[in-house]
């Protein structure tokens, strides 16, 4: 009997320890916007549709970038990358060029009059003609490269982890690494970066989520709940990526791969 017991006992305590197992599993899974939302030391702001204009249901959106009325987009995946120059306000594509299939391509910006597009894992950076996107140099890095954005003087990249990299924009060298925090500790998953009035936007990976970021401290200060946008998508949607900033009117553009629609949108405190 007293065997008998014991075994009982061990099969209770091995399906307690499996049911605290499992329970752990699901909470890290399920650690999305409502987790990253509870930090109040950072401000929370929602936002307002200003405008809503057509976007390819083919593009796979990596990055991102607005000068004047001009939009440059690039787009991933391999044998299907590309990066097109387009006006926003009528749609039209002024330029549009296929990257080699052997780079599946990533973040977007434009600097010092030249456009960059970094690649997910080939290390490579692209540099264009802001006109014509004819190529005019590569230069290579490091890490994986993901978002980009800059400052005006260097340009600022995410790889995916909760780093961000300030780079030499002619010549690729890393001049400072920033990695950035929340109230839960490393925010990891930064993808497409946009800077906007001395701040970081990084949209996180798989949420629907921009944290707004110091530059000085990688701490997150705030945070933009996008939820409602992704849904409105089509059948073939994938997550939120893509910030550019318009400076004429404070607003942001924001898309996401595969979506139908990209937004103008104003910025609500909650
Ligand atoms: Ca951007």
């Amino acid at each position: 009997m007293k065997s008998l017991l014991g075994t009982v006992l061990s099969l209770i305590l091995i399906l307690a320890l499996l049911a605290v197992t499992v329970g752990c599993g699901d909470a890290a899974d399920m650690q999305t916007a409502s987790d990253f939302l509870k930090d109040k030391s950072a401000a929370q702001y929602g936002y307002r549709i200003v405008e809503s204009y057509d976007h390819s249901a083919e593009n796979f959106t990596e990055g991102l970038d607005l000068q004047g009325e001009i939009l440059y987009e690039g787009t991933g995946l391999y044998g299907q990358s590309r990066l097109i120059q387009e006006d926003l306000s009528s749609g039209e594509i002024l330029h549009g060029i296929d990257i080699d299939s052997t780079y599946f391509a990533e973040g977007v910006t434009v600097l010092k009059n030249e456009v960059f597009q970094v690649t997910y894992q080939s290390g490579a950076c692209f540099v264009y003609d802001p006109d014509t996107l004819a190529l005019e140099r590569t230069f290579s890095y490091a890490t994986e490269g993901w978002g980009l954005t800059d400052n005006g003087e260097a340009l600022i990249m995410s790889d995916g982890s909760d780093r961000i990299y300030f780079m030499d924009s002619s010549t690729g060298k890393v001049l400072r690494t920033l990695e950035v925090y929340d109230n839960q500790g490393a925010l990891s998953g930064l993808n497409e970066l946009e800077y906007v009035d001395g701040r970081i936007y990084s949209n996180v990976w798989k949420t629907e989520l921009i944290a707004i970021i110091s530059p000085d401290t990688g701490e997150v200060e705030g945070w933009v709940d996008l939820t409602g946008l992704k849904s409105k998508q089509g059948e073939q949607v994938d997550v939120l990526n893509g910030i550019a900033w318009d400076a004429e009117t404070g607003h942001l553009l924001v898309t996401g791969k595969r979506w139908t629609h990209l937004y103008e949108i104003e910025i609500v405190s909650r």
